[in-house]
């Protein structure tokens, strides 16, 4: 089984600042996360980070055919991307949204999620644990 794993923009900046919302982990821990997913889940992750929108799209639809599973944190594209979520709905892979902070209790600005809407399931606030979980969870149901 292939998963994709997306980040959107200032992902790679996690324990830079604001450790009070996103955790002292750095993006560097994140990526090794995946990696002792991947073996613990039996699967192969690939995963990549921009900071813009399109490039995201790109990746979206260049994994068409070629992955079974999509974990995406869009980042701040959540709030505001209905490209992302056509371009979801235009491979029709099986996704999981992440957040790692619990962002129903914090700005009403980040309440809606256009991804989201396309998502099977959303973890949040769970920290980089919410990654695990999420390739547990589509190993479990698609692997
Ligand atoms: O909680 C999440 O995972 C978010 O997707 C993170 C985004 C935020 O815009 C979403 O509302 C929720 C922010 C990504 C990282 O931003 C940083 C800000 C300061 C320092 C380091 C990273």
């Amino acid at each position: 089984m292939k998963i994709l794993v997306l980040n959107g923009p200032n992902i790679n900046m996690l324990g830079i600042r604001e450790p009070d919302i996103y955790g002292k982990q750095t993006f560097g821990d994140l990526l090794a996360l995946l990696e002792s997913t991947a073996l613990e889940a039996g699967v192969t992750i690939e995963q990549y980070q921009s900071n813009h929108e399109g490039d995201l799209v790109d990746k979206i639809q260049a994994a068409y055919g070629r992955f079974d599973g999509i974990v995406i944190n869009p980042a701040a594209y959540t709030h505001t991307s209905v490209a992302i979520l056509d371009a979801l709905k235009a491979v029709s892979i099986p996704a999981v949204e992440v957040h790692i902070s619990q962002v129903d209790a914090r700005e009403p600005f980040r309440q809606i999620s256009y991804p989201g809407m396309y998502c099977e399931k959303t973890i949040q606030g769970l920290g980089l644990e919410g990654y695990r979980q999420a390739v547990l969870y589509l190993k479990k149901r698609y692997g």
